[in-house]
């Protein structure tokens, strides 16, 4: 069989080619354009129906009992009652418009923080934001899960993280100029497999490999070997987790010290490196950054240190920042710290030179494509102001009323009487876990869009089914993915699910405004017209894009690559007053003035090594540091409940990963089943013994579907670490989260 004749689709790790009649999906099979195809979407075999597909409205039993109490406290451990659209949608119609008139549209949180699926119209957040902006809008969320700290100080050291981003070197050049390649947090090539709103083409394995065919040099910072391909036969320096702003920091100071930082560039290109030199010899503290200073804080040979800097100076030398070390306390430091380097370095605007941050923590990074803005659903406007930093949901549940300070500003958290959820999983991301549940219990009412019944549903009031990616016609288009791909429905939903453009449309129509909500379109007529944006604005960019037809028809076009690498600030470099960055200075800010001026304890106004509130450097004996990181063979938590994901599971336990010599002083073997703890809570795991992470360390995927024990609410039975994972702010400037600093301990259990 040819597949090339096989309809396309697509999703946020990869795309394929589906036999199916319409109807029932047979098989997916590998997009030919993909060079490095993942396995994950073969998660989807087996749970498109049976009890994990939500295939009706849902309704919570004790919600329905009590009108007044709602009997919030059995919201996750009650039973639900399958009603018909109409009967829900009045539902929904009755206590919107009770709780708008009772305590305001404030009232409202819809910060519905996720992932949801790929495809540029069925984006389940810009439905939910349309519907709720026409009815007095809502509380929103601000920043990412994946690196609110790295966002908020970009904002102010370069102007913004996600314009860096678009304008990363890319690997190109790094192929053909980089000598030397230093990675802190690795280069993890599982995160590779999946970038947001759609991957073509695999590219992160085949630009490393290169890379290092070309003689390219790697040095892998992290806990865990494995953060970096065999292939690249990289140097390994394993640093106690959360110490890399002191190593960077001994990197610059030996720079100063043996005057081999760029004096030149730092005069031109940036403000305030004087006040942080005064900073790195001790003069404004009385300790100097030197390596033997860093190697007691990180346990890195000094002479190690040592070598690397003068390395970094020799050769040229592209630096990479991954997202996860901004996911921890005082999370702004290490991008800024990154960046600070590469300015000492002087290699910024310099091919195959200076810093990127999170080389394959996702795919998109270092792609040589450009990045197109393309057109997506219109949300219209959110007449309310009210917002919180994203991961401060629990603290906004349990301190209505509150002031907290984020990025400069003092913020009132809202009283919330409803939560409504679209296309993520709060019970998979948040930090927690517990104490979330218990936070969960205070709003009137929650509602969730879902197709299956993750953890967040079942701790829903009302359950709204909706449709996955397979079951409905879109286009996927993700910003620098080259790759546009006209998806097919090549499964059928369940009778009862509806597409989210679809749910809301009913509760439009219900709310008298389905005109408003619809503007005479279907979602065939929205794809239209949104591609035919998506075009005028790429002919803008100089790009011609297929119409709509034509694409279609032809099932999917790639957008060449421009013919000049890209280098990240080149233009800056080459005028700085021609190309000033978008900071308040023009310049990097290596010292800020903005910062300096808000007074933060937790985040001075340059980079400063402050020891995280929990950290192996002060932990007791019996203590390990948790990893958390993002699981192979899944995104987030989406089909954890398929069998790729439970297929990588141990005798149905999540695996958590320990060094022999860890394990051997517990007593605990391959294969035991073990209890991970701390004050926080409990999780269930069996254990693969792996000297590829560091010592005191031990690392378990994130992604398991929460599932609390009926015996012990504290224990999670199916080993999501975010039952252990600490819910604080990274600082006052940002309020990012905070997994990746966590400590736990470890017992061996009879369960199992
Ligand atoms: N401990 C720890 N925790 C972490 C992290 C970590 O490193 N460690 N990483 C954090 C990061 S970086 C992130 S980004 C977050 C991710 O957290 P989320 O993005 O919330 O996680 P997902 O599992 O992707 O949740 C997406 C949800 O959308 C649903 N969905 C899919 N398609 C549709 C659709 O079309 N319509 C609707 N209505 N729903 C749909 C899926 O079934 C799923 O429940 O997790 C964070 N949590
Ligand atoms: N397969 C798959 N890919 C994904 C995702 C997924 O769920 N599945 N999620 C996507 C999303 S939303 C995001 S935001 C990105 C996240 O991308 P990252 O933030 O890079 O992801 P992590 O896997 O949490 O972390 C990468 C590595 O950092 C290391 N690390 C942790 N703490 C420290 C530290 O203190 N110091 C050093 N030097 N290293 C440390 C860990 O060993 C970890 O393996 O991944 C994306 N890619
Ligand atoms: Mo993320």
């Amino acid at each position: 069989m040819d597949k090339t004749d096989l309809p396309l689709t697509a999703m946020h790790w990869g795309t394929y080619r589906a036999e199916s009649d319409g109807k029932t999906l047979r098989a997916l099979h590998p997009f030919e354009e993909d060079v490095d195809p993942s396995n994950i979407g073969q998660g989807f075999f087996g749970v498109l129906d049976g009890p994990t597909r939500v295939t009706a409205p849902m309704v919570r039993k004790g919600w329905l009992e009590d009108p007044d109490g709602r009997n919030r406290d059995r919201r996750g451990s009650d039973a639900f009652v399958a009603v018909s659209w109409d009967e829900v949608e009045g539902l929904i119609a009755d206590e919107l418009t009770r709780v708008r008139r009772d305590f305001g549209n404030e009232a409202i949180y819809a910060g519905s923080y996720g992932w949801a699926s790929a495809g540029r119209f069925h984006h389940a957040q810009g439905h939910l934001r349309r519907f709720l902006n026409l009815n007095g809008g809502f509380t929103r969320s601000v920043n990412t899960y994946s690196l609110a700290a790295g966002e908020v100080i970009c904002e102010h050291v370069i102007g913004g993280f996600w314009v860096a981003a678009a304008d990363t070197t890319d690997w190109q050049s790094i192929v053909e100029h980089t000598e030397l390649f230093v990675a802190f947090g690795g280069l993890p090539l599982r995160n590779g497999q999946i970038s947001q709103g759609g991957t073509g083409r695999h590219r992160q394995r085949e630009a490393m490999l290169n890379a290092r065919a070309n003689g390219v040099e790697f040095v892998s910072i992290s806990p865990l070997r494995d953060d970096a391909i065999d292939a690249l036969s990289a140097q390994w320096i394993a640093p106690r987790p959360s110490s890399d702003v002191a190593m960077i920091l001994a990197l610059c100071h030996c720079l100063l010290d043996e005057g081999l930082h760029d004096a030149d560039f730092l005069a031109r290109y940036t403000v305030g490196f004087e006040r942080f030199a005064d900073y790195l010899t001790g003069k404004t503290d009385g300790v100097a950054k030197t390596a033997a200073w860093a190697a007691a804080i990180c346990e890195v040979e000094a002479s190690a240190i040592v070598d690397l800097a003068r390395r970094m100076h020799r050769q040229r030398t592209m630096i990479s920042a991954s997202w996860s070390l901004t996911r921890q306390d005082h999370g702004e430091q290490p991008f800024w710290a990154t960046i600070t380097l590469a300015a000492m370095l002087g290699q910024i605007g310099l091919p195959g030179g200076g810093f990127g941050l999170g080389y394959s923590a996702v795919n998109s990074m270092g792609l040589e494509n450009r990045s197109l803005a393309h057109a997506a659903m219109p949300q219209g406007t959110n007449p309310v102001e009210t917002y919180i930093p994203v991961a401060r949901i629990s603290d906004m549940l349990e301190n209505p009323g509150a002031e907290y300070a984020y990025n400069g500003r003092t913020l009132t958290y809202p009283d919330t009487r409803m939560i409504w959820w679209a296309g993520g999983n709060p019970f998979h991301h948040h930090q927690d876990l517990n104490r979330l549940r218990q936070a969960w219990t205070a709003p009137d009412t929650v509602i969730v869009n879902d197709w299956c019944w993750t953890a967040t549903a079942r701790h829903a009031d009302i359950v709204l089914p909706c449709t996955n990616p397979l079951e409905r016609r879109d286009v996927s288009m993700g910003g620098r993915d080259p790759y546009i791909v006209a998806m097919e429905a090549v499964s059928a939903p369940p009778p009862l699910a509806r597409d989210d453009y679809e749910i809301f449309r009913g509760l439009a129509r219900r709310m008298g405004q389905e005109e408003a909500f619809t503007e005479g379109r279907d979602a065939e007529a929205w794809q239209r017209h949104l591609y035919a944006l998506s075009c005028q604005r790429a002919a803008g960019e100089g790009v011609t894009l297929p119409d709509y037809d034509t694409l279609r028809e032809r099932r999917w076009h790639k957008v060449e690559a421009p013919a000049e690498p890209n280098v990240m600030f080149q233009r800056f470099r080459a005028d700085p007053e021609a190309h000033p960055i978008p900071t308040r200075s023009g310049k990097i800010e290596i010292w800020s003035a903005e910062i300096a001026g808000f007074g933060y304890d937790d985040c001075p106004g340059h980079v400063t090594w402050m020891e995280p509130y929990e950290w192996l450097g002060d932990a007791a004996a019996d203590e390990l540091h948790l990893i958390s990181n993002q699981p192979h063979t899944k995104l987030h938590s989406q089909l954890d409940q398929g069998p790729v994901s439970q297929g990588a599971k141990r005798g149905g336990l999540e695996r958590v990963r320990l060094n022999p010599a860890d394990a051997a002083a517990r007593d605990i073997s391959e294969g035991d089943a073990v209890e991970l703890f701390n004050a926080r809570g409990a999780c269930l795991a069996r254990v693969v013994l792996d000297d590829a992470l560091r010592r005191g360390v031990v690392q378990m995927a994130t992604g398991a579907w929460f599932k609390p024990s009926p015996e012990r609410p504290e224990l999670c039975l199916n080993g999501n670490p975010n039952v252990l994972t600490a819910d604080r702010g990274t600082s006052k400037l940002a309020q990012g989260p905070t997994a990746h600093t966590c400590l736990v301990r470890i017992r061996k259990t009879a369960q199992r």
